[in-house]
């Protein structure tokens, strides 16, 4: 399969910049060193300062959703949410998702139980949950991975029906909607990542936004060690604060989201037309009726395919053109899954298949037409 035919000479790949799946979108630069001059010249860095007050009620007011707490990173955004909201036991959740799902509650000794995808849409399958509710499962923890909303509705009703409180990894949703509403309001929480490879970023960070009010004083605590003013600890907590400089930097970004949607949404297109010609391929879609951020272009390899998807992502890391293979492996093949649940994979076919098959190609607003063009050039020689 592997022909050195493909491979570009060194001279090529000095001519052509690097293209990187996550290089970091950035709005106003203006907008956000006038920030920074504000934040150097008041001397108040952290501790939920004006900027993340500012951060937190624009995204409140953006996505329509009562309370929003900033955080240094959705990781520990997801912690806290468990936490906050009494998750114990088991928890189900996708195990063709970032390894943070599981990470962030087996950190807590909570087990990761881990439920298979669906094949069209990569979200974990309602129709396999229930076969892993035990009398220790306390909750569903879902990820709308890429973007694409989860099927809330099933999903709520299997968490009714059984009693398990329902949270959403968000990492890859924000500015997206599931029937016309914007995902941030779904189940008792949501969680948002701000990092730096995520359309909207703040360097790093990530927000967790819910209706509930106890929950959402709850978690405000639990960010800040537990303070609840001077010298006053009233809960156990940890420090997961947002800084005034990832505030600056998420709300010129913020601000910047209608080009930025735009931008990756052109993106999108560009690629549609280019891939079409070529065989073998298969371009995710997303649902037109809903609102998307187009910030993953997720490309499936298929059985029919001239090159798999490995020989593909080592001819493109070849020119320069640094796509990923998200998610591979699965977690249940990282550790510690992988040696704690030696058996689970044996309930999540689709999420191996696609862990095999899937590409990430770049986009964001330091990729033009050129560059896509040059990365559809790259897989038509080896597919067409
Ligand atoms: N849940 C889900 C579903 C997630 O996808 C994530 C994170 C989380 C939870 C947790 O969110 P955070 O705690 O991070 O807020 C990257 C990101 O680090 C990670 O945030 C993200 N998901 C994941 C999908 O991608 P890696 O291991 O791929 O990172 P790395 O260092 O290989 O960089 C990714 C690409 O971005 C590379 O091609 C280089 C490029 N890059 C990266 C950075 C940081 C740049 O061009 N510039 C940069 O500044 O995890």
């Amino acid at each position: 399969m592997r022909s050195k035919h493909f491979l570009p000479s060194s001279d090529d790949q000095i001519l052509e910049r690097p293209l990187h799946v996550g290089c970091p979108n950035m709005g106003s630069r203006s907008a956000f060193l006038k920030r920074v001059d504000e934040i150097l010249d008041s001397r108040w860095f952290s501790n939920n300062g004006p900027l993340v007050q500012e951060f937190e009620r624009r995204i409140a007011n953006f996505l329509q959703v009562k309370h929003c707490i900033c955080v240094c990173n959705a990781t520990v955004g997801l912690e806290i949410a468990a936490r906050a909201a009494g998750v114990k036991g088991e928890v189900i959740v996708p195990s063709y998702t970032f390894v943070a799902t599981a990470h962030a509650l087996q950190w807590q000794e909570i087990t990761p139980v881990f439920a298979d995808v669906d094949p069209t849409t990569h979200n974990i399958n309602p129709a396999f949950i229930e076969r892993h509710i035990t009398p220790r499962t306390s909750a569903i923890f879902a990820t709308h991975l890429w973007g694409r909303a989860c099927p809330v509705e099933n999903l709520e009703s299997i968490a009714k029906k059984h009693g398990l409180l329902l949270m959403f990894d968000a990492a890859h949703a924000f500015g997206c909607s599931y029937r016309g509403q914007w995902i941030g309001g779904f189940g008792l929480a949501e969680v948002f990542s701000f990092h730096a490879t995520k359309f909207l970023n703040s360097f790093e960070g990530g927000a967790i936004t819910t209706n509930e009010d106890d929950l959402a004083q709850k978690i405000r605590l639990m960010t800040n060690f537990g303070f609840s003013g001077y010298d006053n600890v009233v809960h156990l907590g940890t420090n997961g604060k947002m800084t005034e400089i990832c505030a600056a930097m998420g709300l010129a970004n913020l601000e910047a989201i209608d080009d930025l949607i735009l931008t990756n949404r052109k993106n999108y297109e560009c690629y549609r037309t280019s891939l079409a010609r070529i065989p073998g391929l298969c371009l995710m879609e997303y649902p037109s009726d809903e609102k998307c951020n187009f910030q993953y272009i997720v490309v499936e390899v298929q059985d029919n395919a001239k090159a798999t998807r490995d020989f593909l992502v080592e001819l493109l890391h070849a020119h320069n053109i640094l796509v990923r293979k998200y998610f591979w492996p699965c977690c249940h093949r990282m550790e510690p899954y992988r040696s704690l649940y030696p058996y689970s994979g044996n309930f999540l076919h689709c999420s191996e298949k696609l862990s095999e098959r899937i590409l990430v190609l770049p986009t964001g607003n330091s990729i033009g037409e050129k560059d896509i063009l040059r990365t559809c050039n790259v897989l038509g020689s080896a597919l067409s």
